[in-house]
């Protein structure tokens, strides 16, 4: 491996070993690897054509992959020879790998977990794609200037992707705007405006190297590069403009989550990846098979969500207009081939875009979904429509094209059948299924935890990294001493690498004696950190009242970034470090509470934070968090949850145990019948002297002295619309938290209860979410178990 690296970095980089930089030391090992993973890369995908698989396509707008090369190395099981041929090297082993641009190709949760299924996909030897896009600039870096949010574009293709292979020959014309023409019965779209999808794949690798499947991302490229006449004539401007007009379309990801976003490029977007996606796979299948009835049985294509719904209109188009289907039939086998996840019920969030709109960047789809919708209504009179006050609704074509939607944990799936998709639910009762999410142990433990990793590992051995539920047999050393005290000290290692890396990037000191309290996701007002601030400030006021007392010393820990457009969220966050800024400045709670907000969080801080935390916060208004998927790292990785009855949190409780849970708070039913209520929120302000303290202090600036009427919006949000019901669970959540101190000063207690999290967890591996997919959406199988049953 040594010789292979000096070999790459003389001749792939083109740089001899004593004036390589640390990047080149990084990408000639990632090349190395790289090549390591090609032969069953090209093995897989020679070996699903030959068997003719079924494959799974999974269409996302966003697949937050992080950094890759510690996936690479540990997937292939080269952890070892890796560091030793590095280190033989003279270089530092931990600087290279951390070298890595983090590629933050998504936002939040629908992201990561498009990434976790790629990973259980590959370890589960199930043949697929990943279908997405390329963007030059991805989630933007955040800063915080004098406490408020400050974005910068991010810039991770400055340097090359080395684990791409760009792929030229790759290349399908995608169409915008123009008119449809009529020829006898067959329509033509004629569109006035193309750009060119040019294809990058990344082989991803599963667990033990056995299988590879691909992540295809797509660039947008111009048809013609640059305009010959004008340059010539000088205007260079002119010459470059359909270049850059082309490459806006992949230019940047969309940095809203869960929030609004209506704009004419993003449906350019959707389509554009949607597009050259279904245009791929059908080109694959007419090559392999050639009968395009046969699709459905070849093709299985996943809907991340309502963005790549164009999908289902796309389909049918090329199966009318190109192969000549009557418009039922093909209605039909798109259909078949075509499924829908919902990861949302919040109505914000749900795509709706104009006709109009529509009519102009995509008349012949348009054309399509009125026949579609004509369909429906002709099947199912009064089915809820598709074309509404002038838009096109996204979730209703998404439902009434696919042949299984589905939500991603219990609860939501419920509500999905009784709200969103009620009168759809009605009409059809057996389309909506639940695939409760989940997380791939490779990165989310394995990868990230190496002190916890390898205490399971010495216990168990190494199987399960790929049975998780393995991990049910550490039940059993609940009150084993000196098993508990190696537990304890895997955490507190980590906690003590955190303290470091803080203080080092924040100039903050922690304790890691300290309860770890943490809060890291998108901020969103449902998710409620504003909630957890609050709190923060009561135990604040408290602590200083009562000095005496044997506090319970805690670090607030907050992480995430909030969409640029999103006012309120934004506010939250100049609070959070407002308040920061003054408590930890107290001499008087010093070494008893400290809150620290490291700026730019993505996936490398949640692999620093979650190893580290000992209190994970999971609190959103139940009913309004689909699923989460970070509260199930968390509990892996040992710790507690102080948590609301909602999304997955229902279903941790369930196999971690209620006495091993701290739940608080409002369920999703009296969480509407509360919000129906009038003067809700004043009332529990009223009855809570505790919340009434907080908000008088943040109104009179006690936290923003130089700017004392800074908070006065957000103070005034939860008197007058707290549609969130911060005020309402306020109380609850306090005492919980007090409890949760409480507990934690027995620590032996507290780690017995946060081994029974790791110990339960197994069920929340993705490869169980993704069997659960191809089981009863897919019907799709690993060519090994199929030419097992075969035999
Ligand atoms: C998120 C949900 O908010 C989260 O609860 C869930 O765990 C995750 O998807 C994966 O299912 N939704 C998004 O990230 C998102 O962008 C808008 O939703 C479409």
């Amino acid at each position: 491996m040594k010789n292979d690296i000096l070999k790459r970095l003389r001749y792939s980089l083109g740089k001899d070993a004593g004036a390589a930089s640390v990047q080149d030391w990084r990408m000639a090992l990632s090349l190395v690897l790289r090549d390591q993973l090609v032969d069953v890369w090209l093995d897989s995908a020679r070996r699903a054509e030959v068997n003719a698989s079924k494959r799974v396509y999974y269409l996302s707008m966003e697949f937050l992959i992080g950094r890759l090369i510690e996936d690479m190395i540990s997937n292939l099981g080269l952890d070892a020879a890796a560091r030793d041929a590095v280190e033989a090297l003279g270089q530092d082993y931990d600087m290279i790998v951390h070298d890595e641009p983090d590629a933050a190709l998504g936002n939040g949760g629908l992201g990561r977990l498009a990434a976790c299924f790629m990973d259980s996909l590959a370890t589960l030897g199930i043949p697929a794609f990943g279908y997405g896009i390329r963007y030059e600039h991805g989630l933007f870096e955040q800063s915080f200037v004098d406490g408020a949010q400050a974005e910068s574009p991010e810039t991770w293709l400055s340097q090359r992707h080395v684990w791409e292979f760009e792929r030229p020959e790759v290349q399908h014309r995608i169409g915008f705007g123009g008119h449809v023409s009529r020829d006898g019965g067959r329509a033509t779209w004629h569109p006035d405006n193309m750009v060119v999808a040019t294809g990058y794949d990344t082989p991803v690798v599963g667990w033990q190297g056995e299988w590879g499947n691909t992540l295809r991302l797509w660039s947008a490229k111009p048809v013609n590069p640059f305009d010959l006449e004008s340059f010539n004539r000088g205007d260079y401007l002119a010459a470059s403009r359909s270049e850059a007009l082309a490459r806006t379309i992949s230019r940047v990801l969309y940095p809203d989550d869960t929030t609004e976003n209506g704009k004419e490029l993003r449906l350019k977007q959707e389509y554009f990846f949607t597009a050259a996606s279904i245009m791929d796979l059908m080109c694959r299948h007419m090559e392999e098979d050639g009968d395009i009835r046969a699709l459905p049985e070849h093709v299985a294509i996943q809907l991340n969500d309502t963005h790549p719904a164009i999908a289902g209109p796309e389909l049918v188009r090329l199966l009318v207009d190109d192969h000549g289907l009557a418009m039922a039939e093909a209605i039909t086998l798109a259909r078949r081939c075509l499924a829908y996840t919902n990861h949302t019920l919040l109505p914000e969030a749900l795509e709706r875009w104009p006709e109009g709109l529509f009519a102009r960047v995509l008349p012949r789809h348009l054309e399509i979904i009125r026949e579609i919708e004509a369909a429906q209504q002709a099947e199912f009179p009064g089915s809820p429509h598709i074309l509404e006050h002038g838009d096109v609704c996204m979730g209703e074509l998404a439902f009434v094209m696919a042949h299984k939607v589905n939500g991603v944990s219990a609860l939501h799936t419920d509500l999905v059948k009784k709200t969103v998709f009620a009168e759809l639910h009605r009409i059809h009762p057996t389309r909506i299924v639940n695939q409760t999410n989940g997380i791939t142990p490779r990165r989310w433990l394995h990868g990230c935890n190496p002190a916890l990793r390898d205490l399971i590992t010495q216990q168990l051995g190494d199987t399960w990294v790929s049975d998780l539920e393995q991990l049910a047999a550490l039940k059993a050393k609940r009150s084993d001493t000196s098993f508990i005290q190696a537990f304890q000290q895997a955490k507190r290692s980590n906690k003590v690498a955190l303290s470091n890396w803080i203080s080092e990037t924040c100039g903050v000191a922690l304790d890691p004696d300290a309860m770890f309290d943490v809060q890291i996701k998108r901020i969103h007002e449902y998710k409620r950190q504003l909630m957890n601030l609050l709190e923060t400030v009561a135990l604040w006021n408290e602590m200083r009242d009562d000095p005496d007392r044997d506090w319970t010393p805690r670090v607030k820990i907050f992480g995430g970034k909030a969409a640029p457009g999103y006012v309120l969220a934004k506010q939250i966050i100049h609070l959070i470090n407002d308040v920061a800024r003054v408590v930890n400045a107290d001499p008087a709670t010093k070494g008893r509470l400290r809150i620290v907000f490291p700026p730019n969080y993505n996936v490398t801080m949640a692999e620093r934070l979650i190893p580290a935390a000992d209190l994970s916060e999971q609190i959103s208004t139940a009913g309004k968090e689909a699923s989460g998927t970070g509260n199930m790292k968390f509990a892996l990785n040992g710790a507690l949850t102080i948590g609301t009855l909602d999304g997955a949190n229902v279903e941790i409780r369930d196999h971690v145990g209620s006495e091993n849970f701290f739940l608080f708070g409002l369920t999703a039913s009296e969480v509407v019948d509360r919000r129906h209520q009038h003067g809700f929120s004043r009332a529990a302000i009223e009855a809570s002297p505790r919340l009434q303290r907080v908000l008088g202090q943040i109104f009179e600036g006690r936290f923003s002295p130089e700017d004392p009427h800074r908070h006065h919006g957000l103070i005034g949000m939860l008197y007058d619309h707290d549609h969130f019901l911060v005020t309402c669970d306020f109380d609850s959540y306090y005492d919980t938290q007090r409890r949760a101190d409480v507990v934690f000063q027995n620590s032996r207690n507290w780690a017995s209860m946060a081994l029974m999290n790791t110990a339960s967890m197994g069920w929340f591996s993705s490869d169980r979410t993704i069997q659960g997919y191809a089981r009863d959406i897919w019907q799709a199988d690993a060519p090994r178990s199929a030419l097992e049953r075969s035999a």
